[in-house]
């Protein structure tokens, strides 16, 4: 069994302080961790639950995968994030049982996790993110 966790549950918003305060005043939930990533045209507060997070995830531009998702969808649930011992490992065996992956290697994630995506068409309708901590 490659799955150690369920490493957080992505959820795209528009207006990030806005979900955070929701969080906050209905379950005392803090951020735990806050990130603006770049390269993939986010920000993210995370929100720890036990062992997991949720992922409150806003675009930071335009072009950002949250952004036309958002357009397109609405906001609401984006992707899920599966927590493997290996990244490379886990994203092979997904490749092998017919997963199309969106990133062909492991690739740095937040707060310095290695990711790798998984696009949903290939997934039964779920974006999935592996990712090792
Ligand atoms: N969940 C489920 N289905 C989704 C989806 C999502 N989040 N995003 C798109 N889809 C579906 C669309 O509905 C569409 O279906 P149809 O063909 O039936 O219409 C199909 O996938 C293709 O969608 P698209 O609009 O043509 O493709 P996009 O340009 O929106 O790209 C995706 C979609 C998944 C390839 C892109 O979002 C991606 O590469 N994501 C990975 C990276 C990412 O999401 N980074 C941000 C998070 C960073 C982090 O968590 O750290
Ligand atoms: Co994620």
């Amino acid at each position: 069994m490659l799955l150690t966790e369920i490493d957080h549950v992505a959820i795209a918003v528009k207006d990030l302080e806005a979900a955070i305060d929701y969080y906050r005043r209905a379950f005392g939930a803090e951020v735990e961790h806050r990130e603006i990533v770049e390269s993939d045209g986010v920000e993210e507060a995370l929100l720890k639950v036990a062992e997991s997070y949720v992922q409150l995830l806003t675009p930071t531009n335009e072009n950002s995968p949250v952004a036309k998702s958002i357009e397109k969808r609405g906001e609401g649930l984006h992707h899920i994030g599966y927590r493997v011992e290996n990244c490379a490992v886990a994203l092979q065996a997904m490749i092998d049982a017919g997963a199309i992956a969106l990133d062909k290697a492991p690739r740095p994630g937040s707060r310095g996790t290695t990711v790798a995506f998984i696009h949903p068409k290939s997934s039964f309708g779920t974006l999935i993110e592996l990712v090792q901590e």
